[in-house]
């Protein structure tokens, strides 16, 4: 069984990147009501399996897959499991082990990542029937009241002891403190995204510290350094990389062996162009690389549509973003080459 350092490294490897397709059953069904498709256990099977089984992007540009319990425990249509396919393409299995986010109490509605109990056992049989890594969201909200040190102290917490408890399992923990960008009200500037990023990151630091947490063996999901969507700000990715990389450089240990971006509802062009500003400054002492959700799927999941028909154009369009990403974890990413495809 490779090391958690092995595993760490490899999830990271240049050109590559993890594609998020750990969505809940919440919020597959806001993706699929785009196109309109009813959510059904047969419906997110055939689209995450078109996903999967896109040669192209999984095999040279998708180091691992974030999955949820449900499809790591699935079979395509034709019966062979989704952990064989992955492991058809090398792809890394992992798991979401959150129960997701809900309101705390004693704030004015901050959310707490639910999850921790009976967490080791599920480790022990997730690590059992295949997956490698985990993941762990907690979601850090930014208003005029948000987030109170309460609220972060919390988040940072759990997150530890669930990077903890992943250790133990052998398996690697993806720690992702997400400051929201599309959250409520969502107008704040990019300073204001700066200073909550640094806390949160300081904080997470600390608590992973005090649980023990070997920062060799861990990889950190966060949000780039953006103004809120709902912002008038309109930074270039030059500026958002540089916020970026010195919030970074300030509150993350350079023995993290690396980074893996979350794109938080940014433009799919705008996730791709942002990280490749940030691999161009050749700075980072950690691997920069994607784990994105919607950035990656997007394109995949309009071509596609719910038909089966529209196989071929949608699976193409997940290797283009796929590809794209790709070359910005390497800091090569145009935008000549994105509007050639
Ligand atoms: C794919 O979405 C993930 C699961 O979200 P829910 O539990 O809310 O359904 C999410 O954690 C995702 O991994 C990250 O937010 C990154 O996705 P984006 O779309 O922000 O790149």
């Amino acid at each position: 069984m490779p090391s958690l350092q092995e595993t760490a490294r490899q999830l990271v490897s240049k050109g590559t990147g993890i594609l998020a397709a750990d969505e809940s059953e919440g919020t597959i069904a806001k993706r699929f009501a785009v196109i309109g498709l009813p959510v059904t256990f047969e419906t997110r099977r055939d689209y995450r399996e078109m996903l999967f089984r896109s040669r192209e992007a999984m095999s040279r540009y998708i180091s691992g897959v974030i999955l949820t319990e449900e499809t790591l425990k699935q079979d395509a249509a034709d019966g062979t499991p989704f952990v064989a396919l992955l492991a058809d393409v090398n792809a890394i299995p992992g798991i979401k082990v959150d129960r997701g986010a809900f309101e705390m109490p004693g704030t004015k509605g901050e959310k707490i990542t639910e999850g921790l109990d009976g967490l080791r056992q599920r480790l022990k049989h997730y690590a059992e029937i295949g997956a490698r890594f985990a993941k762990w969201r907690g979601v850090i909200a930014v208003s005029s009241y948000a987030p109170s040190r309460n609220g972060i102290r919390a988040n940072a917490h759990v997150l530890a002891r669930y990077a903890a408890l992943c250790q133990e399992a052998g398996i690697v923990p993806v720690v992702e403190p997400e400051v929201l960008a599309d959250g409520e009200p969502g107008d704040h500037g990019i300073e204001r995204c700066a200073e909550v990023t640094a806390e949160t990151l300081a904080t997470v630091f600390d608590e992973l510290r005090l649980a023990g947490v070997d920062l060799t063996g861990m990889l950190l999901k966060p949000n780039m350094v953006t103004p809120g969507v709902r912002s008038q700000d309109r930074p270039s990715a030059d500026v958002i990389a540089r916020r970026t990389l010195d919030v970074l450089k300030a509150h993350v240990p350079a023995s993290v062996p690396g980074i893996a971006f979350l794109s938080g509802g940014q433009s799919d062009e705008a996730a791709t162009a942002n990280l490749s500003a940030m691999n161009r400054l050749g700075e980072a002492p950690w691997a920069l690389t994607f784990s994105y959700g919607r950035a990656l799927q997007t394109a995949a999941l309009l071509a596609w549509g719910g038909d089966a028909r529209n196989l071929a154009p949608a699976q193409a369009a997940f290797a283009h973003r796929a590809k794209m990403n790709a070359l910005a974890a390497q800091g090569e990413w145009a935008p000549e080459l994105d509007r050639a495809a």
